[in-house]
């Protein structure tokens, strides 16, 4: 029998000035798991009005939930996650981990064993679902506080200014169960003061001098025969992807993109030259390797984007990476040709401001021959894939028909990740990402779930069947919350495909990534039904292709099992080639071929 009970009403404790800051710091949603060791915390949550609440049903999901809120608010808010001490810390490693690698401003607020019982002697367990959290923690985060008493209202501020400002990221804030509980007095003054207070914090003074150092970067752009921009993900965490297109668009210079960027621009823009790399358009490397300035901007040139060779990419030409996180920096070590400039891409629209009586001295057949490489590259590629297999390839060129105002989420690995994000072509306001620096299966429906509170476009969950095992609970949570026009589109493969085809390729054989070499997964049409989840199956692209323009806007959440062909070629690449002593290298980038 169902109990009546009273709703939850706000104290005055320090949980409660806690989540009252952070709501009133413009994050009006929260994603949680309850527990015991965060129980003023979960209070102050349900009791305020101002915050929506979304429960899910695994931490992991809880912090990539709102990983997938921050970033399609466009890294302008926060994600902003509430979990409990102990085994509901330890499950947010993983998601921590993506959101932070990929510069995402994210605000976890967790519980914790009451002081007195923290373990000081260094043994194995000590208070009852304790875990060494800071030291477990602070690895996977910008940073980690355990707030106490005294100084409660300073290291909050402080903190929570550190998810925004320089290279955002996640901060991990822990209360102590007596510190969650222990009252204080307090006014909206006083939060409208330490929100001021962490909004200074955020904008305070350029130390770095960065206005200075990006705006001489932008004048060598400028006065180069053959410039290119390479604009990476920082530029959205610094709130300047807009700005910085403006000024690509008034002096005509091409721009080159990562996986994570690319929606930065249509990809039908003049200026648009894709995303160069181990898996790329000729084109777009062709055309790396011809220009003579390349500017980088938030763009940090990892492994997997450069194909394992950042030594070589565009090396030609002289290079100027800007960073604000050092060490993104020194990884370059001293390479000739390359300025590497330490500034916050904040200082952007002041840096562009100095440069405005500016102009640039691009030879004139420079963009028209970048257009041309592009052009040719694209019809050949047309030709080369073209067929009627119901593969990756062939459903992203649907989608790319269908892309427009939509946010398009595909899981961080397999072939979503490797084939929808090499071939998928932003249209107009379409957003996309994922959780590309960690590549973990299972974030996706999450990410996507937690999207669905700050997007404004429909989301398009572009999930796996091997993946989407990995976090299936989270049905249940999109069910429940029911975003409308919310569609996952599965690509199902039987199994781990990215991983048969490597064992296959290397070693001729398969273990553990379907069910005839030992790895069981349901039919999805039975987990739907489980879970109160519209469901479709589809065979051809002829049926997606009929499918798309019936999906209504405000329909439940809806699965289209998508029944795909199992070998996916991912067309131009480097390849890997094994050593007999099973060293990995790769084929030069500058070679990329069919
Ligand atoms: C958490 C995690 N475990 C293991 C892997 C290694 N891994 C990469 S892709 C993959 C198979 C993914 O299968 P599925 O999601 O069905 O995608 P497909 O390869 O079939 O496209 C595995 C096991 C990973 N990326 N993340
Ligand atoms: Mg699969």
């Amino acid at each position: 029998m169902s109990q009546s009970l009273q709703p939850i009403t706000p104290a005055r404790n320090i949980a409660n000035f806690a989540v009252e800051l952070v709501v009133a710091l413009g994050h009006d949603t929260v994603f949680s798991l309850t527990g015991g060791m965060a129980m003023h915390l979960n209070r102050a949550v349900a009791a305020h009005r101002g915050l929506k609440a979304v429960y899910c049903q695994h931490e992991q999901a809880v912090v990539a939930a709102a990983e997938g809120y921050a970033k399609a608010a466009n890294f302008r808010k926060a994600g902003f996650a509430v979990v409990t001490a102990g085994p509901g810390v330890s499950n947010t490693v993983t998601s921590l981990i993506s959101a932070h690698t990929d510069s995402t401003p994210l605000i976890v607020l967790a519980g914790q064993i009451k002081t007195a019982d923290i373990d000081r002697w260094g043994t194995r367990a000590h208070g009852a679902q304790e875990v060494h959290s800071r030291e477990l923690i602070t690895p996977c985060v910008k940073r980690f506080e355990r707030i106490g008493p005294a100084d409660f209202r300073e290291v909050l501020i402080d903190t929570l200014a550190d998810a925004f400002r320089g290279r955002p990221g996640a901060v991990f804030i822990e209360f102590p169960l007596d510190v969650q509980g222990m009252p204080i007095e307090y006014e909206k003054a006083d939060l409208e003061h330490a929100v001021a207070a962490v909004r200074e914090k955020i904008d305070a003074a350029d130390e770095l001098g960065s206005r200075d150092k990006i705006a001489t970067a932008l004048r060598t752009l400028l006065a180069a025969t053959r410039p290119l921009l390479y604009l990476g993900n920082g530029l959205r965490a610094a709130c300047v992807d807009e700005l910085i297109v403006e000024f690509a668009r008034m002096h005509d210079i091409p721009c080159q993109y990562t996986w994570l960027s690319e929606d930065i621009m249509p990809a039908s823009d003049p200026l648009f030259f894709g995303c160069p790399g181990g898996l790329a358009e000729i084109s777009a490397n062709r055309i790396l390797f011809a220009c003579d300035v390349m500017l980088i901007l938030g763009g940090r040139l990892d492994l997997g984007t450069t194909g394992f060779q950042r030594h070589v990419f565009g090396a030609q030409a002289q290079r100027i990476v800007i960073d604000v996180d050092q060490p993104e920096l020194d990884k370059f070590g001293e390479l000739p040709r390359l300025d590497l400039v330490r500034a916050d891409l904040h200082a952007l629209p002041l840096a562009i401001e100095m440069v405005k009586d500016a102009t640039s001295r691009a030879s004139s057949d420079w963009l028209p021959w970048c257009q041309n490489e592009r052009t040719e590259y694209l019809a050949e590629e047309t030709r080369r894939m073209a067929s009627d297999k119901m593969n990756v390839y062939n459903i992203t060129r649907l989608f790319n028909g269908w892309a427009d105002n939509k946010t398009w989420i595909p899981a961080s690995s397999g072939y979503a990740e490797e084939t929808f994000s090499r071939f998928f072509q932003p249209g107009i306001n379409s957003r996309f990402f994922n959780g590309a620096s960690l590549g973990s299966m299972g974030l996706g429906l999450a990410h996507s779930i937690g999207a669905s509170f700050s997007s404004k476009t429909r989301i398009c969950c572009l999930e796996a069947d091997g993946g989407l095992m990995l976090n299936i609970q989270e049905l249940a949570t999109l069910t429940h919350y029911g975003p409308k026009g919310f569609v996952i589109f599965l690509l199902n493969n039987n199994g781990y495909e990215s991983i048969r085809a490597s064992q296959t390729k290397f070693f001729g054989g398969i273990a553990g990534v379907d069910a005839g070499s030992g790895l069981y997964i349901p039919p999805y049409e039975k987990i739907c039904a489980a879970f109160d989840i519209d469901y479709t199956c589809i065979f051809t692209l002829a049926e997606l292709s009929a499918l798309l323009p019936t999906l209504a806007a405000d329909a439940k959440p809806l699965m289209v099992d998508m029944r795909i062909d199992q070998f996916e070629y991912r067309g131009p690449g480097v390849k890997t080639i094994m050593s007999a002593d099973g060293k990995p290298s790769s084929t030069p980038l500058s070679e990329l071929n069919w």
